[in-house]
């Protein structure tokens, strides 16, 4: 698939997406990655990217033009690409979301950068919304590396046969049950006994009482009767 990110930092890019997976995704040709300086597509002197807000207030604004400029320059011009803002006030993104985008031809990411980008971006250019979470960033930049992260590993033949995208947590719609490897002992930090057993529909039925024990604790939202959840 098809990922272009416009960004006002392309610095950022350089680092995150250059290892582990996603670049082995980018190796195999799974995942074209193209990073656009947002710049690069203003039409005026200055380069001017944002703008003081109509009815005052602090902070500057994105300007329509340079970011319609760049999505209608990177499109498919027969349609079917979904043009992605980040933003705090968007749809929270889940794993389900993650699916959804890994099984798209053409992603165009929009990171906002400053008090915000013009509504007119949200209104009539992007076609979704996505917030990372309940909390503010400086820009846009952070967020759109983690979508590309999440999809990525989604993409078919991104993880190596020894993983399965399916054995995730949220797959099932719990968390992930505890991990061990060796040593069997770690200053004095037993692994439980059930794991050495040997007995496998003993172990599978640890693992799922752990997942549920774990997610009553720390997500009772994703239990029974929340199942609106991450779409699971
Ligand atoms: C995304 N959770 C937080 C910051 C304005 C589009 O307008 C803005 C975008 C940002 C960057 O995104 C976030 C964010 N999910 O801060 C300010």
């Amino acid at each position: 698939m098809r990922i272009d990110v416009l960004t006002l930092f392309p610095a950022m890019f350089v680092g995150p997406l250059d290892v582990s997976i996603v670049q082995r995704a980018r190796t195999l040709g799974l995942l074209d990655l193209r990073i656009h300086n947002l710049r690069d597509y203003t039409r005026d002197r200055h380069k001017t990217v944002d703008d003081r807000p109509f009815g005052g207030g602090p902070g500057m604004v994105l300007k329509p033009e340079p970011l319609f400029e760049a999505v209608e320059a990177l499109r498919e011009p027969s349609g079917g690409t979904r043009v992605v803002l980040f933003s705090p006030a968007g749809r929270p993104f889940t794993q389900a979301m993650a699916r959804e985008y890994a099984a798209e031809k053409h992603l165009v990411l929009i990171c906002g950068s400053y008090e915000g980008v013009d509504e007119r971006v949200r209104g009539a250019l992007a076609t979704d919304d996505v917030s990372l979470g309940d909390f503010v960033l400086t820009n846009g930049g952070l967020p759109a590396m983690v979508m590309v992260d999440a999809v990525t590993r989604l993409l078919p033949g991104a993880l190596g046969d020894e993983t399965s995208a399916q054995d995730e947590s949220f797959a099932h719609g719990l968390l992930e049950y505890p991990h061990y490897t060796r040593p069997a002992e770690f200053r004095g930090m037993k692994v439980p006994e059930v794991l050495l057993s040997g007995n496998h529909a003993e172990i599978a039925k640890w693992r799922s009482e752990q997942a549920r024990q774990r997610t009553a604790k720390q997500r009772p939202d994703l239990l029974e009767g929340s199942k609106t959840v991450n779409g699971a």
